[in-house]
């Protein structure tokens, strides 16, 4: 099972859903960064359940312990090792399903794969897992900002059929759905409200951008910058498809459109998302997540029982409607950690 990211700065994660506790060790850390455990309050209660009735109702307080890497409030260059306990599972949600297939789970291909499998909240294919990369995802956004002035900021670009009329920064952070219109936020929450009583789930997508990259992050052949998004932003849990720049618009535009014109200033668009040629532009990178309706539902289903017997399927417990409402915080950390390993490398090769 592969569960490090990353090539210098490479996070690993472990832990299961139900277990005693989440953690991860990242390996590769510039010394000299200062952290303590308050610095991962913010990013990790913008991605934690239980906030409004519109994600999963499990609590956790998804505090982060510091084990080691950190003396005297900064990084040493060690290992540093974080640990979240968990502190609400409630494991017999799961007894109903612990011999049944969830139709468009991960139950199934883990179970074919490994053989047994930790049926309590999916285990190790929970969302729950994504909490570890938010926070490795800090320590990257932090050092990213210090050196570069680099920013990365999420919203949800899509719920459903439903669109953004507009775009407001301010607004994203100020409202349960990180919908940049506050005018939607009615429609949005009928929309919610209606999935889940139905005991159904909805598909949503994740706008990322982050803004002062510099020029020339990213190599050229194998670790282009757009295909490392690509894989990182692929790895999150229900994501389905990853768009850089225009994405698939570009397959309907012609060249003359599409290529960005470049004055002595500087580019005058950005089709291209902020990379050329697998290479950071300078400009903003800005990359698109889909979103898979999760699978957890209340709607009976057909399906297959782990002796192969065909069984009806209803998942008991506290799912989120919509995943995606709970992904920009996910996505910013998964750019955030792709820029501070490709900064590493072109350090390594380049110089500063
Ligand atoms: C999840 C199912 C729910 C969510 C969980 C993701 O867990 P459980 O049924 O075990 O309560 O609450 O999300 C989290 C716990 C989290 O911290 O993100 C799933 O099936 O992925």
């Amino acid at each position: 099972m592969s569960n490090t990211f990353g090539r210098i700065f490479s996070v690993t994660t472990f832990g299961e859903s139900h277990g005693p506790a989440i953690g991860c060790v990242i390996d590769g850390c510039p010394p000299g960064i200062s952290i303590d455990e308050d610095d991962f309050i913010h990013d990790l209660d913008r991605r934690k359940t239980g906030k409004s009735r519109h994600t999963s109702q499990r609590h956790e307080g998804d505090r982060v312990e510091i084990l080691s890497g950190v003396f005297e409030g900064v990084t040493t260059g060690a290992p540093i090792a974080l640990l979240i306990r968990n502190e609400d599972a409630r494991s017999k949600d799961y007894t109903d399903i612990a011999d049944k297939i969830r139709p468009g789970h991960a139950d199934y291909t883990y179970l074919h794969k490994y053989g047994v499998r930790d049926y309590r909240g999916g285990g190790r294919a929970s969302a729950r897992e994504t909490t570890m990369r938010v926070a490795a995802g800090v320590i990257a956004k932090k050092w990213l900002a210090q050196h570069h002035g680099i920013r990365i900021q999420g919203y949800v670009s899509q719920i459903g059929s439903l669109k953004p009329t507009s775009l407001d920064w301010v607004a994203v952070e100020r409202n349960d759905f990180f919908w940049p219109n506050e005018s939607q936020h009615d429609e949005i929450a009928a929309l919610i409200d209606a999935t889940r009583k139905a005991g159904d789930s909805i598909g949503g997508s994740v706008t990322v951008v982050a803004s002062g990259v510099p020029v020339g992050l990213g190599q050229p052949i194998y670790h282009k910058l757009d295909a490392q998004l690509a894989s990182a932003m692929m790895g999150i849990n229900a994501a389905k498809a990853v768009e850089i720049g225009d994405g698939f618009d570009a397959v309907e535009q012609g060249g003359d459109f599409h290529r960005d014109l470049i004055a002595n200033d500087g580019f005058e668009s950005n089709h291209a998302g902020g990379i050329l040629g697998g290479i950071s532009t300078g400009q903003d990178i800005v990359c698109r997540v889909g979103f898979k309706p999760a699978s957890s539902l209340r709607i009976p289903a057909k399906s297959v029982n782990t002796s192969n017997e065909e069984v009806e399927v209803v998942t008991k417990g506290r799912h989120d409607p919509c995943v995606a409402l709970r992904a920009p915080v996910i996505c910013e950390a998964m750019m955030a950690l792709v820029l501070m390993d490709m900064a590493l490398l072109h350090r390594a090769q380049c110089g500063e």
